[in-house]
């Protein structure tokens, strides 16, 4: 079959897009039918819900369409700079509603449907989420494209369509069970595959060196084994502004050549396990949020997105014998963490080996290409990759890696004669436990730009994680704090709020979130603080419903709402919220306080935790025991209860964040990079009670001290606290309450009389604790009891809401996004 070229069509109609549909009830319907008949290949009258769904996601494909094309023949003719961006994840959510808000079809599709018999809500829950990321550093990235297209700005999102998301998480006697996610079983309405445009990824193999023409020495690549990349294309539309970017994720397939040598060869069953094999590199994301394993897999993962990304920018994005020298003026790529990094010498790989670039020039255009984001502090997230791994299974990069690697070391030698302690320290390649290669280091050696994503966090970064480097190149280091997307997390999340919004200040804020502002003098107007408090209560009610219908889970009305939502992990503390439970019910159990003390409140927790993670498994089983225990006690009289809904997600997030009137951002500080869940609740009018970690202290600072629940060490607190010594067991001894709180645990009265179960919890907090629960826990206690005499006062507590709302705006990821084009990208929207 021919691929190619594309058509030389003189038709007029062969160089534009044809027209959208016409935007109107009438018009809808008609493409709505359409779709219906000849997608489906059903009529209206014998179609099933997801039918349904899959026209309605094909119609509102088709009045973006034009603008899609539009766009790209836009972009491509004004030649200018791309946003290039690499991420090994993209946590979408659901798409549909955000197609019809960016399409102004909402209203027009809810009436075309009702004309069918059709409910949009019975179409909108059809969707399953593409959960193609593990947390907030793959939603990071999907608000980043939201705002890109909204802002004008020529991109592209580059990364890796997973066959199976993140995990599905079930509780089978409180214990976590994951199942696979199969998100695309009944349909993937919202991507376009293009398999004629495929590239090929190699792989294995050994390097050669050669004589070229002119006799000078060059090296080749001899790979052993390759895959095929196809791209697929989905729609990334800017908010009402005729932008639809695109974000292009490849899936792996085994190539013709690879099965047909084997085939030849007669063995059949041989032949399909090596498609499986290459198919497997797209299969599954992996799932864990902060500690990467160092497989195989993994690594072939990463190498397989961003050679396929870089050789489909170059042989596609750009006009042919376009000059590679000048590359820099038409790409800058952001590296979404370490996970692209091998990009680095990918690049450097393809304009010396392929194109005949000496060295220097080839390093003088790569490094003015990429930009690298790091989203951590962990030590122990931070990815090194064993050489004898990469240099296996990329023989030529890590060849490259390691001249990189002496040519840096001599400029350090150079700057810093006679210290090789500190070249030894800089070096990409780390000696122990075994050799290999630190791709933090690589990736902020090559990048023009290197920045964290809060202030604190950029600030810890040049301090603690990668001060000689700071030290060397001061101007390489800046800040970003991250930001969110009103569209999908208050326009979309929280319509009622929305409407106040635009009832009280009028439109333009979703595009232009800081005028939230003009929203601060109404937190003195009693009626207005009535409407607000309205919509939290609806917000609450909605949730109430979602969760009944969902998880069987029963809201009791009228409670305080104290949300905890997030990965589990040791660093964010859900053990010290569970610790500040188990305190207030001991107290009532043991009769030290009465029920009738306690603010009614409902504690709700979404979180996975990573399969291989034992730590955040056991706590995770401790929170539903302890659910169970609570939230059966008479004692209690209904005051304190726990709902834990399992498989927290981007589509949960949604209803659950606009309902919360409390977020928890209890990490140990130094250790939250940023967070952005904290960022979604104080927009959302929630208020935070929180240590001084991540943006929390930037959202504390623009909010207010008085509006914001600040608790804990501080981060030289934290430090000279690990320096002197820490020693979990004396804050157990010294405070009676949360002795009383863990001897409770370990009584066994949480399961069933077994004094043993918990141990790990347990035993981890009072032995080790590295994360400071129990230094925390009396401030986190107190502080929680000024949050109660607040909100028992609802007109100071919806007044410092209300100023939560309306001194947010700077976190909105249109901000995030501007402050890339200046201080690293530096490129303009295109209007
Ligand atoms: C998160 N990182 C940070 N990593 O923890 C959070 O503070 C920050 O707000 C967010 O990035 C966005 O900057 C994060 O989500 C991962 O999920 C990685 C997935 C792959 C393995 C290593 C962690």
């Amino acid at each position: 079959r021919r691929l190619g070229p594309a058509s030389t069509a003189t038709h007029p109609l062969a160089t534009a897009p044809v027209g959208s549909p016409s935007h109107n009830v009438d018009g809808f319907v008609r493409e709505f039918l359409h779709e219906l008949n000849t997608n489906q290949g059903v009529t209206l009258s014998a179609s099933s819900l997801n039918d349904q769904y899959l026209a309605l996601a094909s119609t509102v494909k088709n009045y973006l369409m034009a603008r899609w094309l539009e766009t790209g023949l836009k972009t491509r003719a004004a030649k200018v700079k791309t946003v290039g961006y690499l991420s090994a994840e993209y946590l979408l959510g659901r798409q549909l509603d955000n197609a019809l808000l960016a399409s102004d079809l909402a209203d027009i599709a809810e009436k075309g449907l009702e004309l069918c018999g059709i409910d949009l809500a019975d179409l909108r829950v059809q969707e399953v989420e593409p959960g193609l990321g593990n947390g907030g550093l793959g939603r990071l990235a999907a608000c980043f494209i939201d705002s890109l297209a909204t802002m004008d700005v020529p991109s592209i999102g580059y990364g890796i369509r997973y066959e199976y998301g993140i995990f599905r998480q079930t509780f089978v006697d409180g214990r976590q069970v994951e199942q696979p996610d199969t998100w695309l079983a009944l349909g993937a309405p919202w991507e376009f595959p293009h398999p004629e445009s495929a590239v090929q990824v190699h792989f294995g193999g050994h390097t050669e060196r050669y004589a070229d023409d002119g006799g000078q020495e060059r090296t080749r690549w001899v790979p052993s084994w390759n895959v095929l990349a196809v791209p697929y294309n989905y729609m990334v539309p800017g908010y009402l502004n005729g932008r639809v970017n695109t974000l292009r994720l490849w899936s792996a397939q085994a190539t013709k050549a690879f099965d047909l040598q084997i085939f030849n060869s007669g063995d059949y069953a041989q032949a399909v396990r090596a498609q499986t094999f290459a198919e497997n590199i797209s299969k599954v994301l992996y799932p864990e949020d902060s500690t990467p394993q160092g497989k195989e897999l993994r690594l072939q993962q990463q190498y397989f997105f961003v050679a396929a990304s870089l050789r489909d920018f170059i042989d596609h994005e750009l006009e042919p014998g376009f000059d590679l020298h000048r590359l820099p003026e038409r790409i800058t790529f952001q590296l979404n963490d370490t996970h692209p990094v091998i990009a680095v010498p990918e690049l450097m790989r393809i304009l010396i080996d392929e194109h005949g670039f000496d060295w220097d020039e080839a390093w003088e255009v790569t490094r003015q290409c990429f930009d690298y984001t790091c989203h951590t502090l962990l030590p122990e997230a931070l990815e090194v990759w064993p050489t004898e791994l990469l240099g296996r299974l990329l023989p030529r990069h890590l060849e490259i890696i390691f001249q990189i690697n002496d040519q840096f070391l001599s400029l350090v030698r150079q700057t810093y004669p006679g210290d090789e302690m500190l070249a030894r320290r800089m070096s990409m390649i780390s000696e122990h436990p075994e050799r290999g290669v630190r791709m933090a280091f690589l990736a902020t050696v090559a990048a023009s730009r290197v920045n964290g994503v809060a202030e604190l966090h950029s600030q810890l970064l040049r301090d603690k994680v990668l001060p000689d480097f700071s030290s060397l190149w001061p101007e390489k280091f800046t800040n970003v704090t991250n930001g969110v997307t009103p569209r999908r997390f208050v326009r979309l999340s929280n319509p009622l709020l929305s409407e106040l919004i635009t009832d009280t200040i009028g439109a333009g804020w979703l595009t232009d979130l800081e005028r939230l502002k003009e929203l601060e003098p109404y937190a003195d107007d009693p009626q207005f603080r009535e409407r607000f408090a309205a919509v939290k209560a609806a917000n609450k009610h909605r949730l109430t419903d979602l969760l009944r219908a969902r998880d069987g889970i029963d809201l009791p009305d009228g409670h305080l709402l104290d949300v905890m939502v997030k990965r589990l992990h040791e660093y964010k503390r859900q053990s010290l919220k569970l610790l500040h439970i188990v305190s207030l019910y001991e107290q009532v159990i043991s009769g030290k306080i009465s029920a009738a003390d306690l603010t009614p409140r409902t504690v709700v927790f979404g979180a996975k935790a990573a399969p291989g993670y034992r730590m955040a498994k056991d706590t995770i089983h401790l929170i539903n025991k302890v659910a169970a225990k609570v939230n059966a006690a008479p004692e209690l009289e209904e005051r304190l209860k726990i709902a834990f809904p399992a498989n927290y997600n981007v589509t949960l997030a949604e209803t659950l964040i606009p309902a919360a009137d409390l977020s928890e951002q209890i990490s140990l500080a130094g250790m939250e990079a940023s967070g952005t869940g904290n960022m979604k609740f104080a927009l959302n009018g929630a208020l935070t009670i929180g240590t001084d970690d991540g943006a929390n202290v930037e959202i504390r600072r623009l909010v207010g001290d008085k509006h914001f629940f600040l608790f804990g060490m501080d981060e030289p607190a934290v430090s000279a606290l690990g320096a002197k010594g820490y020693n979990p067991g004396s804050c157990y001894e010294a405070n009676p309450q949360l002795k009383a709180t863990l001897d409770l645990i370990l009584s066994g009265h949480f399961s069933d009389g077994d004094r043993h179960l918990f141990d790990s919890v347990v035993y981890n907090l009072l032995n080790q604790d590295r994360f400071m629960a129990l230094a925390d826990f009396q401030a986190y206690v107190d502080t929680q009891a000024k949050v109660e005499e607040r909100y028992a006062d609802q007109e100071a507590w919806t007044r410092s809401t209300i100023l939560n709302v309306a001194r947010t705006g700077y976190f909105s990821s249109d901000r995030s996004m501007r402050d890339y084009l200046q201080r690293i990208w530096h490129t303009s929207p295109m209007l």
